[in-house]
């Protein structure tokens, strides 16, 4: 998978790929991530890349001129199979929407910033628009992150059997069962008996049973 980012703070997005699992995916050649500063498409000698809104009011728009011509520059290259704008009236991230895009070849995603982009980006060269939770954040940098995390996490071969993304939260509906790890027992706290007994069978009812419970008390909406 190759993933582009658009931006006008490279210098933001630049951390999330250079640790822990998002590293090895990229040292591993399971995914590109390239990042692309919008000003470096902007014309003049200022590099404007946003302007006042037409018809009055407070905050900078992005313009269409420099994201045309870097989306335009990434098409000539290769086809897209999504042109992602990351925006919080987007349709809300989720573990499906994750798992979908996990099984494209080329994504852009175009991060917004100010107060947004103007619409004739959104309605020309955008193919789909995400949020990653209801309420606002001062730009998509971070947006774009977290969705990149989803995705990528999700690619053959980037989680080994000890993170194997089956038994995740959301995978199947129901929320993960407890876990606990050394010392069985801490200052009076015990690890739950049947975890230490080496019965896989019973083991596998307790874990289905408290995932089960879990997601009664704290997702009901996920049990209609
Ligand atoms: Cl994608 N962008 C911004 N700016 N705020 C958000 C968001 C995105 N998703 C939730 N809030």
């Amino acid at each position: 998978m190759r993933i582009d980012i658009i931006t006008v703070l490279p210098e933001l997005l630049k951390s999330p790929f250079e640790s822990s699992i998002l590293k090895r995916a990229i040292d591993k050649g399971l995914v590109n991530v390239h990042l692309h500063n919008l000003r470096e498409y902007a014309s003049g000698s200022y590099r404007q890349v946003d302007d006042y809104q037409f018809g009055g009011g407070a905050g900078m728009v992005l313009m269409i001129e420099p994201i045309d011509k870097c989306i335009s520059e990434l098409k000539s290259e290769r086809s897209y199979n999504e042109i992602i704008y990351l925006t919080p009236d987007g349709e809300t991230l989720n573990q499906g929407i994750a798992n979908q895009l996990s099984l494209h070849e080329n994504l852009i995603l175009l991060c917004g910033h100010y107060k947004g982009v103007d619409q004739r980006v959104r309605d020309v060269l955008i193919t789909r628009e995400i949020s990653i939770g209801d309420y606002v954040l001062s730009g998509g940098e971070l947006a774009a992150a977290i969705l990149s995390d989803a995705v990528i996490r999700l690619l053959p071969g980037v989680l080994n059997d000890e993170t194997s993304a089956l038994t995740d939260t959301f995978q199947d509906n129901l929320l993960a069962p407890p876990v606990y790890t050394r010392p069985a027992e801490y200052k009076g706290y015990n690890v739950p008996e049947v975890l230490l007994s080496g019965n896989t069978k019973k083991i596998e009812e307790w874990r289905e049973k408290t995932a089960l419970q879990r997601t009664r008390d704290r997702r009901p909406d996920f049990l209609r």
